[in-house]
């Protein structure tokens, strides 16, 4: 007989993961490298919600090497993040959207990960307290980066061996998930077995598992695009969007929904299903959004969760960066909406 579960069970990020050690499904160290994410987590999110009283919003002064204003919190998040990855002691190599070239971590003590991320994404929200979040992918152990650093040897060679082994398809991806700040702190985890949501208790401060095995809706009548970047679409694209807008046989048009916010309009998208895209324009030829730690590991995700990541024409996980910060045009989503979208840009 099952046993019956008491209402006073739950179940901690800490407890799930170690049941995964358990059961084999990752190891040790995999394990480390997820909890100290969750804990820069937790620390970004209580530096979010302080922000205004802390004098943390604004802008920096610096231009990251992207050439965006990088604000305040951008700053610290990266701190946040590098900081408890390279604490962890099980991380080898890390690639963030703030730092221009991937960091080999030579105090790494076994493991050797590799971990892209965006330490704060979303960060022109940051200054009204609307959604952020983090994201992050985690690939197999490579030593090419680490080997011989610290030798008299010419640095921009370690420097392109980082990038060529952090450079890698977002097929190879181990583990990837994403953290949002918003009305409740959302950390959502795949690890190649479906989709976890885990939600901060604020008053044990642990995320504590709330959903398991989500699947996205495979259709859903809400789009989130940025629909001020019309005029710059081609013509293709303009007739989607403008077929989303007829209110067919059902009588009801689609519904527009943008915070701006990758990760706050994704989460929308899997619970609810729908589509968010951030296409190419006449002035971003490859869209804004970047591959290696945007992209990838939002299509990770979307798929453990059976949705579509697409960039139009193809999966987004078969593309190899040849950049760490390369763009590519993101559709993702519910199957169903990605692949009308695919099919009108044909
Ligand atoms: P960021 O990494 O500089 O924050 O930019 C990424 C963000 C995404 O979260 C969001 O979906 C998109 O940029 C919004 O861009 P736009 O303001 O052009 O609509
Ligand atoms: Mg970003």
């Amino acid at each position: 007989e099952p046993r019956k579960k008491s209402s006073y069970e739950i179940i901690t990020l800490t407890t799930w993961l170690l049941k995964q050690e358990q059961a084999g499904t990752i190891d040790g160290e995999m394990t480390i490298v997820l909890s100290s994410i969750s804990t820069a987590c937790k620390q970004i999110a209580s530096l979010v919600q302080r922000a205004p009283i802390s004098n943390l919003t604004g802008v920096q002064g610096a231009v990251n090497v992207q050439g965006e204003d990088q604000k305040k919190l951008d700053v610290v998040s990266n701190e946040v993040f590098s900081n408890c990855l390279k604490s962890s002691g099980r991380t080898g190599v890390i690639a963030s959207e703030e730092e221009d070239v991937p960091v080999a971590v030579e105090e790494s003590y076994s493991g050797n990960y590799i971990v892209v991320f965006d330490p704060l994404d979303g960060s022109s929200n940051i200054d009204a307290a609307v959604s952020t979040g983090s994201i992050f992918g985690i690939y197999s152990p490579n030593d090419e980066c680490l080997a011989d650093i610290g030798d008299d040897q010419n640095l921009d060679q370690v420097e392109q061996r980082c990038i060529v082994s952090v450079c890698q398809p977002g097929s190879n991806l181990l583990a990837a998930g994403y953290c949002m700040y918003s009305s409740s702190v959302i950390f959502v985890l795949t690890i190649g077995t479906g989709v976890y949501v885990f939600t901060l208790d604020p008053m044990y401060g642990e995320f504590v598992l709330t959903q398991e095995k989500v699947q996205i809706p495979k259709s859903g009548k809400i789009y989130a695009f940025n629909e001020g970047n019309y005029a710059l679409w081609d013509d293709k694209l303009k007739s989607y969007m403008d077929s989303l807008k007829e209110p067919g046989s059902s009588g009801k048009p689609y519904s527009a929904r943008y915070i701006g916010s990758l990760v706050g309009d994704f989460h929308r998208t899997l619970l609810y299903g729908g589509i968010y895209g951030y296409p190419r324009d006449k002035k971003s030829k490859n869209g804004k959004l970047r591959l290696l730690y945007e992209c990838a590991p939002m299509s990770y995700i979307v798929e453990q969760a059976g949705g579509k990541g697409s960039d139009g024409h193809q999966r987004i996980l078969d593309i190899t960066p040849t950049e760490i910060h390369q763009r590519v045009p993101l559709y993702i989503g519910s199957v169903d909406e990605v692949e009308k979208v695919e099919k009108f840009l044909a």
